[in-house]
């Protein structure tokens, strides 16, 4: 199984700011771990992130070519982009959002996804292990 982790805007600064709700890991060592944790469960992973909301939406579109599935953290852009979510509805394959922190304990802006209607499921508030869990729910998928 193949899937394509998408990270959207500012999520290539993780570790440089806010360990408190980010973590201290950077964006390549995040990968690393759940790449590692993939290969276990047998997993291959692609990575793709981008600050523009055009790439993330190519990035969604090109998927659908040569991936299983999708584990999306559209960043900020989860709770206002509409083009993202028709990306994603556009494309047969699964997607997962996650997020790192727990949205819904944070400012109220950030309680509301715009994307999730068209996602299997969400999970947040777990760290980097959102994306392994995320990656285990997508291998129970058939
Ligand atoms: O908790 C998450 O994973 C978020 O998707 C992260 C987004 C935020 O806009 C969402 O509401 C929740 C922002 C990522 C910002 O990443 C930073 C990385 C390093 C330092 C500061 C911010």
């Amino acid at each position: 199984m193949k899937i394509l982790i998408i990270n959207g805007p500012n999520l290539d600064l993780l570790g440089e700011r806010e360990p408190g709700v980010y973590g201290a890991d950077t964006y390549e060592s995040v990968c690393a771990y759940i790449r590692e944790k993939a290969e276990g469960i047998g997993i291959e992973c692609g990575f793709f992130q981008s600050n523009s909301e055009g790439a993330i939406i190519d990035a969604i579109h090109e998927a659908r070519k040569t991936y299983d599935g999708i584990v999306i953290n559209a960043g900020a852009y989860t709770h206002y982009s509409y083009a993202i979510r028709d990306a994603i509805s556009a494309v047969k394959i699964p997607a997962v959002e996650v997020h790192i922190s727990n949205v819904h304990t944070r400012e109220e802006f950030r309680h509301r996804s715009v994307i999730s209607a068209v996602c299997r499921g969400v999970i947040a508030g777990f760290g980097k292990d959102s994306y392994v869990l995320a990656l285990y729910a997508l291998g129970g998928i058939r």
